[in-house]
């Protein structure tokens, strides 16, 4: 399977940014696959933009409910008809500044999956869980809260719904700072044997990327450590061209 470079530009981009980004996009063909999460009233004029080129669009957050009198909130199956394809739930910073539960992506889960979306759900611990020992508890405790089961196939007997982990560590998170080499690894193994514990079989390929400081000139050593299946990339997601370097480094 080839990784995923997914793209989270955040509260960031213009309109009048998306054509100069999506010329650079265009011709590119790294190898592995791309998705591109601009902020949702993005999502349209990109796909637009990229004019039928191979990268995946994707939003940020999605509602719990799939519409009605929820103001400001935004609909899984209206992100599904701009065009996306997938969609971030749990991020660190919709956690801390939305007080977003595991229980709560759970349901945007659900729901994303109920509109046809690809969920990519988002955990990791705070430097101060690390510090402590406890970022494997951490980490497990959002997988059992935030993952649902149509993600084991439990929903519609044999039916598994596709879905994403991005694991990454909230002092990574814009920081420049990324883990060892050693813990990324370890992480991942913990979350790798957490999903074939709680999901059976679907847990054992579920990709899991990694986030939190991907650049350039560290994508390669990450992407290349075991059950890494790709990276969720922030900053360095801005620039066509940095997107692009890490994308070539991957496998
Ligand atoms: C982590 C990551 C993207 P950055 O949030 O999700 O951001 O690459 O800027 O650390």
């Amino acid at each position: 399977m080839p990784q995923l470079i997914a793209g989270n530009w955040k509260m960031n981009g213009t309109l009048a940014g998306i054509a100069a980004y999506a010329a650079a996009l265009r011709p590119a063909s790294p190898g592995a696959e791309l998705l591109v999460c601009p902020p949702a009233p993005l999502i349209a004029p990109l796909r637009a933009a990229l004019d039928g080129a191979p990268v995946a669009l994707g939003a940020q957050d999605c509602a719990v409910k799939r519409s009605g009198a929820h103001t400001g909130d935004l609909s899984a199956d209206l992100l599904a008809e701009l065009g996306a394809t997938h969609v971030i739930l749990g991020h660190s910073e919709r956690r801390a500044d939305h007080a977003e539960s595991s229980a709560t992506v759970r349901e945007k889960a659900r729901t994303a999956i109920a509109a046809g979306l690809v969920p990519i759900i988002c955990v990791g611990e705070t430097e101060a869980e690390r510090d402590s020992g406890e970022a494997e508890t951490v980490v497990r405790a959002q997988l059992a809260g935030s993952l649902p089961e149509e993600l084991a196939g439990q929903t519609v007997p044999g039916v598994v719904a596709p879905g994403i982990i991005a694991y990454e560590p909230v002092w990574a998170i814009g920081t420049g700072r990324t883990p060892t080499e050693e813990d990324v690894a370890a992480m991942h193994a913990s979350i790798r044997a957490a999903l074939r514990r709680q999901l059976g079989a679907a847990g054992a390929t579920m990709p899991i990327l990694y986030g939190g400081s991907v650049k350039p000139s560290n994508a390669a050593s990450l992407l290349a450590l075991p059950e890494v299946g790709g990276a969720l990339v922030g900053g360095a997601s801005l620039k066509a061209e940095d997107f692009l370097a890490i994308a070539s480094a991957a496998a």
